[in-house]
C-alpha cells in the first residue's frame, strides 16, 4: 500500500483540504481517516489483495469485448443469496462477467423503495440471507469469473438506519449526518430552484418530522433521508463502510444517485463541483486501499453532465458510468423511426480517459427517464417537450402504438417524465397478434441490444430481457407499490421460460450476438468509435476502428447503405459487396472483407 499511498495520499488530502479544511480539528479528523484505510487495508483478505495487485497492472481490465453484465433482484432472481449462487452456471452459459445485485444490504422495515432505503451498511437484508450467504456468493461468484457489482446508496438512508434513530432520540452528533430545518424558511428557498424525482409519490424535497423538530431533507421517499456531505463525519463513515464491504469481496460499486451529494441554494442541486470532489475522493481512498474495486456513478442527468463522472485523466472520478442519455435515445429513436436524437447523444459523447468507460443498457429497473434527452431534442429547433411527452404516451400505447408500457409520476399527456414496462412489452411482444407483429417486435428487441453491445461501453443486460419476460401487472393489487410503475419490471424470473431458452427464439437470438461481440476486438469498450452521417435519417451506422460496421434501422422500412468493398456480415457469414438493404427494424453486424 506504501507505494500507492505516495501516489494517492496527495491528492487525497488536497480534496479532503478543499471540502473540508475550515472544519476545526480537520487535522485529527484526517489522521482518524487515514489509520481507518490502513486497518482495512490490513484487514483486506490475501486473495482480494492479489486481485488489487493484478488489476493495478491492468487498469483496463473491464473494457474488453468479452465483459458482459447481467442485473436482477436477489429475490428475483434466486429467492435469496443462496438462489443466486445456484443460478451461477446460467450466468456463465450467457458469458457474463460482472453481475449487478440491486440492494441486498438491510433494508427499511415495511416500505423501502426496493431496497433503496438501507438501514444498515454492515448487514445482508435477514430475507435475503445472511453475511456469511454474501461471502459464500462472492467467492464462488469470483471463482466462475463474475464480479459481484452491489449498490452503495450513498446519498440517504433509511429513516430507521441507526443515525437516524439517535438523531430522532436526540443525539447532535447524529442530527448532523442529515440536512434538517426548523421550519419552513430554508425549504422554501431550496425548493424554488429544486426538481422533482417522484412529484406524485413524494412531492416537495422535505418532510416534516416531529421527533426531529423541523424538516429533513429527503429527495426521493420521505424515508429516505439525504445524508449532509458537508458533515465530514458522513464522508469518512460513508469511505469506510465502502471499504468493509468491499473486503468482503464485492468488486463494483454501483453508486446510487451520485448527481445528489452536494446541495446549493439556488440551483437543482445536482452536479454540483463539490460532488464530484467527494467521488474523486473516494475514488483516490480506493485507488489506495482496494485498487481492485471499480466505482460506477449513477447519475441520471442530461448527457453534457455525464463526462464529469468519469474525470480526466489528471482527476480521476468513476470508472464507469451509465449513459442513460444514450438509453433513452434508443427508445425515442423506435418511437419516431428516426436517429436524429440518438446521433446528437452520440456526437455529445465525448472520447473518456483511460480506463474508464460507459454502460450500456436497454432497460433496467427503473424508468426510461425522457428528460435527460432535453438538449438533443431540441436541436434542429424541435419542441423538445412536445418530442419526449409524445414518446412518453407512445409507450402507454397511445399514438397507434405496438407498445404496452406505463407513464412514470405523471398523468399529464403533456409531460415527458418516464416511462416503465419491461423491454418485450415496449416493443411489442405483448401486443402482437400475428408472426410477422412478434417478428417486428423481436427485431426490434434485438435492434436494442445491438445498439448496447457495439457502441463501445459495458453492455449490462436487465433480467428477464434475455427470455422476452413482459410485464408484471401484480404491483397494481400492492397499494404500497400502485403508484410506482417501476413495478411493473421487477417480475419474478420465469423458470419456465428459462426452463425452454433453447426453443426460445429470443434467448437464441441474443446468444448469437452475445458470441459474435465476443470474438470482434473492435467491439471492446476502448476501441474507437467513429458515427457514420451519410446513413439514412432512419439508421444508425457506427463504425468500430476500420474494419467493424453496426448498422441499425430504427424505422419501420427498409433501409439502404453504400458499402465501400466487400463485407462479411459477422452473424449469418453472409458476403456483402455494394449496399446494405436492412429490413425494418432489423441490424447487420459486418467486418470488413470476405472471411476466409
Ligand atoms: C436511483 O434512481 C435508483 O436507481 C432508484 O431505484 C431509487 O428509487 C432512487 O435512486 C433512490 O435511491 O435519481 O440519479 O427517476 O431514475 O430515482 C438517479 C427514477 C436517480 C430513478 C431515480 C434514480
Amino acid at each position: 500500500m506504501s507505494q500507492r499511498l505516495a501516489v494517492h495520499e496527495p491528492v487525497l488530502r488536497r480534496l479532503l483540504a478543499g471540502l473540508y479544511g475550515e472544519h476545526a480539528h480537520f487535522d485529527a479528523w484526517l489522521g482518524e481517516l487515514m489509520a481507518s484505510l490502513e486497518a482495512l487495508h490490513s484487514a483486506r483478505p490475501a486473495e482480494l489483495r492479489a486481485l488489487d495487485e493484478q488489476r493495478a497492472a491492468q487498469p483496463d481490465w473491464f473494457l474488453s469485448q468479452r465483459m458482459l453484465g447481467y442485473c436482477a433482484y436477489v429475490q428475483n432472481f434466486g429467492g435469496d443469496l443462496n438462489g443466486v449462487a445456484a443460478r451461477i452456471p446460467y450466468l456463465q452459459e450467457m458469458g457474463v462477467s460482472y453481475l449487478h445485485l440491486l440492494p441486498f444490504l438491510r433494508a427499511r422495515a415495511g416500505e423501502n423503495d426496493g431496497g433503496f432505503a438501507v438501514s444498515s451498511f454492515d448487514d445482508v437484508e435477514p430475507a435475503l440471507g445472511t453475511n456469511a450467504d454474501l461471502d459464500a456468493l462472492t467467492t464462488q461468484l469470483r471463482a466462475a469469473g463474475i464480479s459481484l457489482c452491489s449498490d452503495f446508496i450513498l446519498n440517504h438512508v433509511a429513516d430507521d438506519h441507526a443515525w437516524a434513530l439517535a438523531a430522532k432520540a436526540g443525539d447532535a452528533a447524529a442530527r448532523a449526518m442529515f440536512l434538517v430545518y426548523p421550519d419552513r424558511e430554508m425549504p422554501d428557498r431550496y425548493e424554488r430552484t429544486l426538481g422533482q424525482v417522484f412529484p406524485q409519490v413524494a412531492p416537495g424535497n422535505f418532510v416534516q418530522v416531529d421527533a426531529m423538530g423541523g424538516w429533513v431533507w429527503s429527495t426521493f421517499y420521505p424515508y429516505q433521508w439525504d445524508l449532509n456531505y458537508a458533515n465530514p463525519a458522513v464522508f469518512a463513515e460513508m469511505a469506510v463502510a465502502l471499504l468493509r464491504l468491499a473486503n468482503r469481496g464485492i468488486e463494483v460499486f454501483r453508486l446510487d444517485s451520485t448527481a445528489f451529494l452536494w446541495k446549493r441554494e439556488g440551483t437543482n442541486s445536482m452536479n454540483q463541483p463539490e460532488a464530484h470532489q467527494i467521488l474523486q475522493a473516494l475514488r483516490a481512498i480506493v485507488d489506495i486501499v482496494a485498487p481492485g474495486v471499480l466505482l460506477k456513478a449513477e447519475a441520471i442527468v442530461p448527457t453534457c453532465e455525464l463526462p464529469a463522472y468519469l474525470g480526466s485523466d489528471e482527476a480521476r472520478e468513476c470508472h464507469i458510468a451509465y449513459h442513460s442519455s444514450l438509453m433513452a435515445a434508443g427508445w425515442l429513436a423506435l418511437s419516431e423511426q428516426s436517429t436524429s436524437a440518438m446521433r446528437e447523444v452520440i456526437r455529445n459523447t465525448p472520447a473518456l480517459p483511460q480506463a474508464a468507460t460507459w454502460l450500456s443498457y436497454v432497460r433496467c429497473h427503473d424508468d426510461i427517464g425522457w428528460n435527460v434527452l432535453r438538449a438533443e431534442a431540441a436541436a434542429g429547433g424541435h419542441d423538445a417537450n412536445a418530442r419526449l411527452a409524445r414518446a412518453a404516451r407512445f409507450y402507454t400505447g397511445a399514438e397507434d402504438s405496438y407498445a404496452a408500457g406505463a407513464s412514470f409520476q405523471s398523468s399529464d399527456p403533456n409531460a415527458a417524465h418516464g416511462s416503465n414496462g419491461m423491454a418485450a412489452s415496449l416493443v411489442g411482444l405483448q401486443t402482437a397478434r400475428s408472426d410477422e407483429e412478434r417478428e417486428q417486435a423481436m427485431r426490434r428487441m434485438l435492434l436494442l441490444h445491438g445498439l448496447a453491445l457495439s457502441f463501445g461501453a459495458l453492455p449490462v443486460l436487465y433480467m428477464g430481457d434475455e427470455l422476452a419476460m413482459e410485464n408484471d401487472y401484480s404491483y397494481l393489487h400492492r397499494p404500497q407499490h400502485a403508484m410506482d410503475s417501476r413495478w411493473l419490471q421487477r417480475p419474478r424470473f420465469d423458470d419456465e421460460r428459462w426452463q425452454h431458452r433453447s426453443e426460445g427464439c429470443m434467448y437464441q437470438s441474443l446468444q448469437s450476438l452475445l458470441a459474435a461481440r465476443r470474438r470482434h476486438e473492435a467491439l471492446a469498450a476502448n476501441a474507437p468509435r467513429t458515427l457514420l452521417d451519410d446513413a439514412p435519417d432512419g439508421m444508425l451506422a457506427l463504425a468500430r476502428g476500420e474494419r467493424f460496421l453496426a448498422l441499425m434501422n430504427f424505422s419501420g422500412q427498409p433501409q439502404s447503405y453504400a458499402l465501400q468493398g466487400r463485407w462479411t456480415d459477422c452473424l449469418d457469414g453472409r458476403i456483402l459487396d455494394g449496399a446494405a438493404t436492412l429490413a425494418p427494424y432489423a441490424m447487420q453486424w459486418l467486418e470488413r472483407g470476405a472471411a476466409a
